[in-house]
C-alpha cells in the first residue's frame, strides 16, 4: 500500500517536471530565437553554441551516440539538466548519415518549441584533411550528403529555416589565384575537400531552385584551445609545452612548409552568424587576410614557451629541431605527408568585411600565444598529477 502511494508521488513528481519543462520551453521558444547545430560537440560547435546562448537562443544541437562522455567535453560546461528551470540548451541523439535521425529531430523541436528552428548552422563534418584519404567514402557520406540530408529536410519540413554550411578554404586546393576571394575558382585536392565542393554547390542549388535562405561561410583555418589535437596547431602547442615539461620527449611532423590563414574559432562563429542575420542568403570568404607556415608556428610556439630550438638545417625527411641542450625535439615522419597537399591558402575577406562588418580581432602571434598559455596550463596538471601519483 506504501509502495503504491510512494510510486504515485514519484510519477506526479516526474509528469509535474515534464509539464513544467515543456511549459517553460514553450513560451521560451515563444519569446526567444531557436537554433540547431550539427556538430556543436566539435571546436566550433562549442563556440557557436556559447554565442548563441549568449544572444538569448535557444539552442538545440545533435550529439551522435558514443561509449564515452568524452565527446561532450568541449560543451559540458554549457549543458544542465533538461528539468532545471532556465535550460536553454538540449542535445538531440542523431548522424548526419542518417535522414530519419535528423527529420526526427526537427520534429521533436517542433513538438517541444510549436515552432520549428529560425536557424540551422550545418557544422558537423569528418574535418580532418588526411584522415579523409584513409576513409573518403565516409567521409564523402558526412561531409557532402550530410548536408544534402540536411537541405532535402529543411525544403521538406521548414523551408523558412535560415541555413549555414560550413563551406571550407580547403575547397581552394592547388590553388588558382592569391589571395582566394568568392570568385576564385575551386581545384580541391583531397576526399575531404571535393566533399565540400559538393556541399556548397548544392547549398547554391536549393538555394537559387527553391529559395531557401541557405548561405556557405568559405573558412579559412580557424584554431584554438579547443582545436582537436592531431591538428598542426594543437599537435604543436600541446606537444611543446608537454616537452617542456619532461612529459614527452619529442613530436613527429609532416610538411613545414605549407602555409595557411590560421585565424581564431571565436572570431570565425562571429561570421557565420552576421551570415544568417543577412536579408539575402549568399557566400562569403572569411579569413584574416595573413599567411604563415607550419614552420613559423612551430617557431612562435617555441619562442612563447621559452625554448631555444634550431634546425639542422637539412631539408624534407631528413630535417630535424634540436632545443639548447641537444636534445632533438622535431621528427619528420613521412605517415604526416598526403598524397596531394594543399601548398598555400590566403583569404580576401573585403566582401565579409563590406557587408557584415566583421574583422577577425586575433591574428597569428596572438593565436600562438592563447593556444601555448592553455597547453601549458593542461601540461603543469598532468606534470603535478604525475608526480603526486609517483610519491604515493
Ligand atoms: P571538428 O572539431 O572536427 O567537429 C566536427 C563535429 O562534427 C563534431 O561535433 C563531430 O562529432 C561532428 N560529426 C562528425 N561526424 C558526424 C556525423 N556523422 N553526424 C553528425 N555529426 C558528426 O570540426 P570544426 O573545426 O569545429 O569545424 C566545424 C565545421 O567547419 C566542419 O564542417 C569543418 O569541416 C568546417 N571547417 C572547419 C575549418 C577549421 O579550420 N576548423 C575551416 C573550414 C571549414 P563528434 O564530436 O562526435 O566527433
Ligand atoms: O592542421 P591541418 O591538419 O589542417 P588542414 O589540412 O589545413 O585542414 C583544416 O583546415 C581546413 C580549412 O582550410 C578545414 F576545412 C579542415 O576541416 C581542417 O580544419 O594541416 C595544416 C597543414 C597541412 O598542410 C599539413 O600537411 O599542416 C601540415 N602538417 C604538417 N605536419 C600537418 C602535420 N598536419 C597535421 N594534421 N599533422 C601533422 O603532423
Amino acid at each position: 500500500m506504501e509502495k503504491e502511494f510512494l510510486k504515485s508521488i514519484f510519477e506526479l513528481i516526474l509528469f509535474k517536471q515534464t509539464i513544467f519543462k515543456n511549459l517553460h520551453l514553450l513560451t521560451s521558444a515563444m519569446e526567444k530565437k531557436t537554433a540547431l547545430i550539427t556538430g556543436i560537440t566539435g571546436q566550433d560547435g562549442s563556440y557557436l553554441a556559447e554565442l548563441l546562448l549568449n544572444k538569448g537562443y535557444l539552442v538545440y544541437g545533435l550529439v551522435r551516440r558514443s561509449s564515452t562522455e568524452a565527446t561532450t567535453e568541449r560543451i559540458d560546461h554549457l549543458l544542465k539538466d533538461v528539468h532545471e528551470s532556465g535550460a536553454r540548451i538540449f542535445r538531440h541523439y542523431a548522424d548526419l548519415t542518417d535522414t530519419d535521425s535528423i527529420i526526427s529531430s526537427l520534429m521533436k523541436i517542433k513538438e517541444e518549441t510549436k515552432k520549428l528552428p529560425d536557424e540551422i548552422y550545418n557544422l558537423g563534418a569528418q574535418s580532418h584533411v588526411r584522415i579523409s584519404f584513409d576513409t573518403p567514402i565516409d567521409t564523402s557520406d558526412i561531409v557532402g550528403l550530410g548536408a544534402l540530408r540536411m537541405l532535402r529536410a529543411i525544403k521538406l519540413i521548414c523551408p523558412e529555416t535560415k541555413f549555414y554550411q560550413a563551406s571550407s578554404s580547403e575547397m581552394f586546393g592547388d590553388v588558382i589565384e592569391t589571395p582566394q576571394s568568392e570568385k576564385t575558382p575551386f581545384n580541391p585536392l583531397s576526399p575531404y575537400a571535393c566533399a565540400k565542393v559538393f556541399a556548397f554547390n548544392i547549398t547554391k542549388m536549393y538555394r537559387n531552385a527553391y529559395g531557401i535562405h541557405a548561405s556557405n561561410g568559405i573558412l579559412f583555418n580557424h584554431e584554438s584551445e579547443r582545436r582537436g589535437v592531431n591538428f598542426v596547431t594543437r599537435k604543436i602547442t600541446r606537444g611543446l609545452a608537454r616537452i617542456s615539461l619532461g612529459l614527452q620527449d619529442k613530436i613527429f611532423l609532416g610538411n613545414l612548409e605549407s602555409e595557411r590563414d590560421w585565424g581564431h574559432s571565436k572570431d570565425f562563429v562571429n561570421a557565420m552568424w552576421l551570415i544568417l542575420q543577412q536579408d539575402k542568403p549568399d557566400d562569403y570568404v572569411i579569413g584574416t587576410g595573413e599567411k604563415h607556415s607550419v614552420r613559423e608556428f612551430l617557431e612562435e610556439t617555441a619562442k612563447c614557451l621559452g625554448m631555444n630550438i634550431n634546425s639542422n638545417g637539412e631539408k624534407g625527411v631528413n630535417e630535424k629541431y634540436i632545443d639548447e641542450n641537444g636534445k632533438v625535439i622535431v621528427e619528420i615522419d613521412p605517415h604526416f605527408f598526403r598524397p596531394l597537399e594543399v601548398k598555400t591558402l590566403l583569404a580576401n575577406p573585403e566582401k565579409a568585411k563590406k557587408i557584415l562588418g566583421w574583422e577577425p580581432k586575433i591574428k597569428f602571434k596572438e593565436l600562438a600565444q592563447l593556444m601555448t598559455e592553455h597547453d601549458f596550463k593542461l601540461a603543469e596538471t598532468e606534470a603535478y598529477l604525475k608526480n603526486r601519483k609517483r610519491s604515493w
